[in-house]
């Protein structure tokens, strides 16, 4: 199975924090990540008193299952956040699953496609950088969501 896993982070080293959960990713049994897209920068969504953004999107195969993924990737999570729990006591990073092939999931721990996705630019345009003409499950073709979000502030870096 081909998914897309997002990943952000604004805290403690961000662009650091993105490497060392691909990697950890990548370092998983049973999960090969096979693309990274750029490192993309941008405003917090919600609150402006946080520092900008680093966003990144990258394509993994597995054998595992979406619910399996989500584990992985919250162990990740749970992993970075220790060390920053110690040092800075705010969270440094965020493993989404944006798709999961072309499964459509809703249950109480998991929303595929990534329910906020479509909001998004800086999961978006990553994703399309990695898959332009890809067919999002429900949502339609990529270039059509990003056409649809209308002005939106992000950097590629
Ligand atoms: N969950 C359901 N579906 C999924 C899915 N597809 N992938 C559940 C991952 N998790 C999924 O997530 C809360 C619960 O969502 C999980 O228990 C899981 O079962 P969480 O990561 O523990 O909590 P959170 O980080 O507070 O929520 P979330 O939704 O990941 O945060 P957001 O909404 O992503 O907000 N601005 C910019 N520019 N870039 C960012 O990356 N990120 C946030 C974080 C805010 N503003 C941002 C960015
Ligand atoms: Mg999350």
């Amino acid at each position: 199975m081909l998914a897309y896993i997002g990943l952000g982070s604004n805290l403690n080293n961000p662009k650091q924090q993105i490497k060392t959960a691909v990697m950890a990713l990548h370092n998983t049994k049973d999960v090969e990540v096979v693309n990274l897209s750029s490192l993309y920068q941008s405003p917090p969504v919600d609150d402006s008193k946080q520092p900008d953004y680093i966003n990144a999107v990258c394509e993994v195969k597995t054998h595992l299952t979406a619910l399996e993924l989500l584990y992985v990737c919250q162990d990740i999570e749970t992993k970075q956040h220790r060390v920053r729990e110690k040092k800075w006591g705010a969270r440094t990073i965020d493993l989404d699953i944006i798709l999961y092939g072309v499964q459509v999931v809703v249950s109480k721990q998991l929303i595929i496609p990534h329910p906020e996705m479509m909001n998004r630019a800086f999961v978006l345009v990553p994703l399309a950088e990695l898959e332009d003409d890809l067919k999002v499950p429900v949502l339609g073709p990529i270039q059509d969501l990003i056409s649809e979000l209308g002005e939106f502030e992000l950097t590629k870096l």
